[in-house]
């Protein structure tokens, strides 16, 4: 029954119905519907004694307030989450059943939180890390749940190796750091152990694991699973997400200021943009394929450190996901999601990869040591949305009140005129691929192409342009400067000599050591080609949707410049930040209220900057390191800058020459520029 607010304490259900929680009354209470009469003073023996044990009503306070914190994820602790729907465009019955796919048009709601892998709840936003991706699609069919990276591949081929990879990422074991690092002796000592790490090694040393924002990523489901028909007919299937609207990186440099300035920077941003009504969005994209195209292939599909190539199979796009709705309640919703692998619906199925089997014990487990109880589907943001029904009981914090004496079945109770609750449907329900297995023998032995290690790192490789192959060489380079352990250098180096010669002796020649002899590959490689695919520049162009440009101002600066430049940027989808030495101040044409204060909104936080000053605001600026270093960041990492007349002093006192490539009066040609990166300046 559904009560008005003001209804609240005197209308209580004639036949004690229960209520939803009530967080939001006329009256401050217990939590056990007590009205309290003072939450300003505890009770204390006289004014100025001793506070009294019997004051139960801070004693509930206080107890409720020393258990808010839950054990947070033991990996993907950093999150930020949102609401959605999902939009299948292309139907394709011809090759799933599953109900989200049947219909183009139709609409599944959403949750979807993104996080880091390494560092704990706390930690900044933007270290270098692999990006978790998890989609819970609510589907009138059950939950299901898509956990993924915003990387194709896996560090391993086997669970059992999953907690030893992420003690070795972890801070380490004695000293408790460093939090939220790959660089670190014991995170290379495992990778370099492991050589199957390589390919994955690439991704994290690239850009990859730097995106601009939570809204500038591609996902993927990693693992290989199942589509599976009407008649039980199955093909593989790998998933895509890929940004709408483009993905991008950060520099190093960049990344590292960011963590400074705004440790929240991926978290505000995707907060902010659907708060303004620019909700992100991704294609959701298939690999579909048969045993055939499998066998054929010199990897096998269920190697989770292989990918398929594009160029050899094709993305097909057959779905959206818009997030466009925040959480009401961070805790209630991003902390609380509970992802699970083995949310599957009927229509989609698992495939033997061995990494993915090891995670459908994994998440379940999981849940119960972090939310306590084997009910956590019963919280809110766990719920499926369709009707859901079993004769599973009790446990701690039982939400649901079940009525009847039907908690079993079979059960003849509809006899004698009582529920017999719910049954299974053969028709409709979940049901397994037949399939025969391989070999019934148990082994502890993988397939033989899962042996090779380094064929796809060396495609990852070839398909980048010079630009991406420096970061990633850089990358190594200063995650391999952190090793202490020389030894661990050498494996690492010797590795990469199996990826590429040059890279190897670039990374060398960075850390100055010599190159060691190549390890000798478990099993020989194949030849690849390039992918461009695989490269972030490669395959994606000019975009200003979602970015955020600065600009820069000071006293006597024209305000019809800072207006052209709102409604030019604003017209294309990005969003304009004001900023200047002051949060107000007197612009020729009117005072204005600023966004931001120079010292704290450092040029790393945006997209492209424009300079409009007055000769006045130039001299006001000319001192400030804060706008030299604006302006020093702006051009160092490859971001577009406009000015005006009046600014050209302070651009060439921060060491920028006009004449650089992205370099522009303000303008049409500057907010063309604002689109992209200039890599010719690297
Ligand atoms: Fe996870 N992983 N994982 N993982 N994972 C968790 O589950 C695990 C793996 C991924 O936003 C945990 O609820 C094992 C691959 C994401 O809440 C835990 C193995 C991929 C998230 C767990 C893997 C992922 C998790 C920690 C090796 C990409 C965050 C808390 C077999 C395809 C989901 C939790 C969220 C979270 C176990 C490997 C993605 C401990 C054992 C591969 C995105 O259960």
């Amino acid at each position: 029954m559904a009560r008005k607010k003001s209804q609240m304490f005197t209308d209580v259900g004639a036949g004690g119905e229960t209520h939803q929680s009530i967080t939001t009354g006329a009256l401050l209470t217990t939590n056990h519907g007590m009205v309290i009469s003072d939450d300003q003073n505890s009770l204390r023996a006289g004014e100025r004694g001793p506070t009294l044990l019997e004051d139960f009503v801070l004693r509930e306070k206080i107890f409720h307030f020393d258990h808010e914190r839950i054990p947070e994820r033991i990996v993907h602790a950093r999150g930020s989450g949102a609401h959605g729907y999902f939009e299948c465009t292309t139907a394709i019955p011809e090759l799933t059943c599953a109900s989200l796919f049947q219909t183009a048009g139709k609409r599944t709601p959403v949750f979807a939180r993104f996080s880091t892998v390494a560092g704990g709840a706390g930690s900044a936003d933007t270290p270098r890390d692999v990006r978790g991706f998890a989609v819970k699609f609510y589907t009138d069919r059950g939950n299901w749940d898509l956990v993924g990276n915003n990387i194709p591949v896996f560090f391993i081929q086997d669970a059992i190796k999953f907690p030893d990879l992420v003690h070795a990422v972890k801070m380490e074991a004695d000293r408790g750091y460093p939090q939220a690092a790959s660089a670190h002796d014991t995170f290379w000592d495992f990778a370099s152990l492991m050589p199957e790490t390589t390919h994955m090694l690439m991704w994290a040393m690239s850009d990859r694991t730097l995106p601009r924002s939570l809204r500038m990523m591609d996902g993927f489901g990693v693992h290989t699973f199942r589509l599976v028909d009407a008649d039980g007919g199955w093909r593989f299937v790998k998933f895509h997400w890929r940004a709408v609207n483009g993905a991008q990186s950060t520099s190093w440099d960049e990344a590292v200021k960011i963590a400074g300035a705004d440790s929240d920077y991926t978290r505000r941003d995707l907060f902010e943009a659907i708060d303004s009504g620019n909700p992100p969005a991704w294609d959701l994209a298939v690999q579909v394929f048969d045993q055939a195209f499998a066998d054929a292939q010199p990897y096998d599909v269920l190697d989770a450190t292989k990918l398929i190539p594009e160029e050899d199979l094709p993305l097909r796009v057959i779905g959206r996901i818009i997030l466009d709705r925040n959480p009401a309640n961070f805790f209630a919703e991003t902390e609380q999601v509970a992802f699970l692998p083995t949310n599957i619906v009927p229509g989609i199925d698992f495939s033997d990869d061995p990494l993915l089997q090891g995670r459908l014990f994994s998440y379940l487990d999981t849940q119960h040591s972090r939310l306590g109880t084997t009910n956590f589907h019963q919280i809110p943001i766990n719920q499926p949305k369709c009707p859901y029904g079993n004769f599973q009981r009790d446990g701690h914090m039982q939400t649901e009140v079940p009525v009847g004496r039907a908690n079993y079945e079979p059960n003849s109770l509809s006899d004698a005129g009582e529920d017999a609750g719910p049954r299974e449907d053969p028709r409709s329900g979940f049901t397994t691929v037949a399939r025969l297995l391989e070999d019934a023998a148990p082994v502890r032995v993988r397939s033989e192409l899962f042996a090779d290690h380094y064929s796809q790192a060396r495609q990852f490789w070839i398909s980048q342009t010079p630009s991406e192959q420096g970061h990633i060489v850089k990358a190594f380079v200063f995650e391999l400067s952190k090793v202490v352990m020389e030894t661990v250098r050498v494996r690492m180096l010797a590795n990469l000599v199996n990826v590429d010669a040059t890279l190897a002796a670039r990374v060398a020649d960075g850390l100055g050591m010599d190159v060691p002899a190549a390890s000798v590959p478990a099993r020989p490689m194949f030849s690849v080609n390039a992918s461009p695919a695989l490269s972030i520049q490669r395959s994606n162009g000019p975009s200003l949707v979602g970015r955020k440009v600065a600009v820069l101002v000071a006293t006597g600066s024209l305000l019809t410049d800072v207006e052209a430049l709102r409604s030019d940027f604003t017209a294309q989808g990005a969003s304009v930040v004001v900023i200047g030495p002051k949060v107000n101040v007197m612009l020729k044409g009117g005072s204005l209220a600023l966004d931001g204060q120079l010292a704290g909104s450092p040029s790393v936080l945006f997209d492209a900057v424009a300079v409009v000053l007055s000769e006045t605001g130039e001299r006001e600026l000319h001192a400030d390191p804060a706008a030299l270093q604006f302006i020093r960041d702006a051009f160092v990492h490859l971001k577009a800058i406009g000015y005006s007349a009046g600014a050209v002093a302070l651009l060439t006192a921060a060491g920028v020459d006009i004449a650089s490539d992205g370099v522009s009066k303000i303008g049409r040609q500057f907010v063309k520029n604002a689109a992209t990166r200039f890599v010719s300046r690297e």
